[in-house]
């Protein structure tokens, strides 16, 4: 039964037969072990001396949260125990060089989705593990492509670390009786063609004409091309929604938009976009700016964004193809009237 697999031996299975497989190895494990802790912290709310409100902004002006800086020093702390040769966070500015003769870079972001915490939703660790280049200064100017490993772990209703170390998709939920992570869901496949789509509708005024045409195609629902109904979700919180898109399919967009600041969108590409779409091209999706494929794409900067439209493959393709043959600029008479969406 798949659920005596624990997280602890599928990671020796592992060890035993990459090269840098037990660095790989041992970096996942300690982001399990640091995780453990993320979640009791998250876990206890407003019990915790943390307070989850902003303290600060982070090197890219990003609100910070005493939260934000207490996953970092706690993944810190668990993976400072490693030979790593670079380690990068969302929450440091610069890239930290450590053991030069290590074989593993490790990109984090501790814990994104923090501005939900006090709102007690799904939050999350995400990480990207990176071959340690000759030159460290360019270890996060790698394309996504060179990553050896890559996941992320969900503080919600349970603990779930979902991890691809290049073969596939596998998700492991703590087992707080036992006190490990055990398997959960061996193999995920994300369908192929789904009726959900996620973005934050709030700027729709803001967006390039093929994302509109793209969510106008979804609310025209079955009177329009898609001919079937959508259902809609916004989270506010990547990991979460990834872990639904996981789960049952559909699709994510966090595309460029016309706001000062979001020319290329909100996540950023090293923490955040690589690792999600390393997971989800090997649970079968498509991760893609709209223009280009996310795992082809080297940062020029570390905190570098990048617009992020990832899931289901047909609907992935769509945008993608409403992207390349933009649609005869219309006055979408189609909401004129409607209300929902006014020009
Ligand atoms: P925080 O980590 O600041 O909460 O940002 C979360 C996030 O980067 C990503 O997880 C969400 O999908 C996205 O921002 C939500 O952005 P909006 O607040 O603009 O909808």
């Amino acid at each position: 039964m798949i659920r005596q697999l624990t997280l602890e031996k599928h990671l020796q299975r592992y060890s035993e037969t990459v090269t840098q497989g037990l660095a790989v190895a041992a970096a996942v494990d300690a982001i399990a072990v640091a995780a453990v802790e993320i979640a009791e912290l998250t876990g206890r709310g407003a019990l915790s001396e943390t307070s989850g409100l902003a303290t600060g902004r982070n090197s890219d002006g990003d609100l910070q949260r005493d939260l934000d800086v207490q996953a970092d020093a706690i993944l810190r702390r668990c993976l400072g125990k490693l030979p790593i040769a670079a380690f990068a966070s969302e929450e440091m500015r610069e890239v930290e060089i450590g053991a030069r003769e290590a074989r593993i870079c490790v990109a984090i972001d501790p814990l994104d989705g923090s501005s939900n915490i006090d709102i007690n939703m799904t939050v999350g660790t995400i990480f990207s593990i990176l071959p340690a280049p000759d030159d460290l200064d360019l270890a996060f100017a790698q394309r996504g492509t060179a990553q050896l490993a890559a996941g992320f772990v969900t503080y919600g209703p349970q603990t779930s670390l979902v991890l691809t170390l290049g073969d596939g998709v596998d998700i492991f939920t703590f087992d707080r009786a036992a006190g490990c992570f055990r398997l959960a869901r061996r193999g995920v496949r994300i369908p192929d063609t789904a009726d959900e789509f996620a973005i934050n509708a709030s700027n729709r005024r803001h967006w390039d004409p093929p994302v509109r045409a793209f969510i106008d195609e979804c609310l025209a629902g079955a009177d329009g091309p898609a001919s079937r109904d959508f259902n809609m979700r916004w989270i506010g919180s990547l990991v979460a929604e990834a872990y639904r898109i996981l789960t049952r399919g559909g699709v994510f967009l966090y595309p460029s938009d016309a706001r000062p600041g979001y020319g290329d969108g909100r996540l950023r590409l090293v923490y955040e976009a690589h690792p999600i779409a390393f997971i989800v091209e090997q649970a079968g999706g498509v991760a893609s700016t709209g223009r280009e494929r996310i795992l082809d794409l080297a940062a020029h900067s570390l905190h570098q964004r990048v617009p992020l439209i990832m899931g289901s493959s047909g609907e992935v393709r769509r945008v993608e193809q409403l992207h390349c043959d933009p649609l005869p600029a219309v006055s979408a008479p189609l909401f004129a009237q409607r209300g929902f969406f006014r020009l």
